[in-house]
């Protein structure tokens, strides 16, 4: 596979952007804006999220007020906001995949820089809460350290000076349009990982987009590639959830020939805006029949581009009847690609049936069996309990 693939450019380090790329800061974002908006009695909803990707707090803050014509100026809000947010630091969790790629740049002596349009001492409370960050980094950078943000690439070039490298020999990763721009701008290679996946077509100018972290192939680029992959499938934290099994769209039997037991949404958001979109697979407990191999796909399944991100399932086993409404219970253990679209509902399907393989040869490994007799998986109940 690797010896396949075409190598972009030699590269000796990565440049690392924090909020929304490392950090799930998208997530205590819209809580504390939520709260916040609360009080001036406006709504939130998923475009100011959009809105305010990418920005620097000030103009982040100068979108808001315009947006949601509030009775304030830009700077009451900044000093209104800002111990919300603070209050909020230690409860950011890594965006998955984050830790996995500190520790493994770090582990093979690829020098990484943080370099992120906060100022520098939030820059660093922000990661005192992440176990094994800071040490990781050899250089880290604020806005408040240069005179122009992102999409300015004075952050990026002056990362490049610190850590002793020509620009030309640092990748960036970056969630936002902001951050990109300033990374080519600053003559850097750049991966772009959307926060907003439906957006990625606007990512143009970076040079390559992927879909979440672990989709970063560092092979490409000249650099260790990770080694944790075990025949084509990424292990992963395992995750639980269960509930009701629940009526999709009612197309996976009838169009592809393969059932998909949906389970709802509800309760879930938060699991469901951690987890890239992707194919997993994993362990799934029906509550009157058994435990079997799983493989799902999680996401906006952009062959038939759907207006939510859905959970779906496909027990591979053959029933004989339906069982909507039914307990089911998951332990998702592994990670295998991103979602895609394809050219026909043909090389879908064909996809999909890929996908059982690995997944039904990964799941008979030592290593993903263990998870097969966890008790989470065969306790009757209807309920969406999360694991303990
Ligand atoms: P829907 O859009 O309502 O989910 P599907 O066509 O995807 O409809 O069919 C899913 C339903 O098929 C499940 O809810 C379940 O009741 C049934 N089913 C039968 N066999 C399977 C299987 N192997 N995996 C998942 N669901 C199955
Ligand atoms: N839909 C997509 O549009 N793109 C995909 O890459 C994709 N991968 C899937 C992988 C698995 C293992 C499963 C079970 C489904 C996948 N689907 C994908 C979802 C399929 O479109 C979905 O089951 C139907 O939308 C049924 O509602
Ligand atoms: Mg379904």
């Amino acid at each position: 596979m690797a010896t396949t693939m075409p190598l972009r450019k030699l590269i000796s380090c990565v440049v690392l952007d924090l909020d929304g790329t490392l950090l799930n800061t998208d997530g205590i974002a819209g809580e504390v804006l939520k709260a916040y908006l609360g009080k001036y009695g406006k709504p939130w909803d998923g475009r100011v999220a959009q809105r305010i990707v990418g920005k620097t707090p000030i103009e982040a803050a100068a979108a808001i007020v315009e947006d949601c014509e509030l009775p304030c100026t830009v700077d009451e809000l900044m000093s209104e906001l800002d111990p919300m947010f603070s209050d909020q630091w230690c409860n950011i969790k890594p965006l998955p995949g984050a830790s996995r790629l500190i520790k493994h740049f770090n582990g093979h002596g690829v020098p990484m820089a943080l370099a992120s349009n906060s100022p520098r001492a939030s820059i660093e409370a922000k990661i005192s809460y992440q176990p094994g960050w800071k040490e990781s980094f050899s250089v880290i950078i604020g806005s408040d350290e240069v005179k122009m943000g992102k999409p300015s690439p004075e952050l990026f070039l002056e990362a490049a000076k610190r850590l002793n490298r020509e620009p030309s020999s640092c990748l960036v990763i970056e969630d936002s349009l902001t951050g990109v721009a300033a990374g080519k701008a600053a003559g850097m290679e750049v991966v772009a990982v959307p926060s907003f996946p439906k957006q990625s077509h606007l990512y143009m100018s970076a040079d390559e987009v992927i879909n979440s972290l672990f989709d970063l192939r560092p092979e490409k680029w000249g650099l260790p590639p990770f080694q944790d992959w075990v025949q084509g499938t990424l292990p992963i934290e395992p995750c639980y959830i269960g509930g009701p099994v629940v009526k999709g769209f009612g197309r996976g039997s009838k169009e592809l020939g393969i059932p998909t037991a949906n389970l709802s949404t509800e309760g879930y958001s938060n699991m469901l805006s951690e987890y890239p979109s992707g194919v997993y697979f994993g362990w799934a407990g029906l509550s009157t029949r058994g435990v079997f191999k799983m493989v799902m796909s999680i996401g906006w399944n952009p062959y038939f581009n759907n207006p939510e991100k859905t959970i779906e399932p496909w027990l591979l086993h053959d029933f004989d009847e339906d069982f909507y409404g039914e307990g089911l219970r998951l332990t998702i253990v592994g990670y295998i690609r991103p979602e895609t679209n394809f050219p026909s509902l043909e090389s879908l399907i064909a996809k999909i049936q890929e996908d059982r393989r690995i997944a039904e040869a990964a799941l008979d490994l030592p290593f993903f069996t263990r998870y097969k007799k966890d008790p989470y998986l065969s306790i009757s109940s209807l309920n969406n309990e999360h694991h303990p």
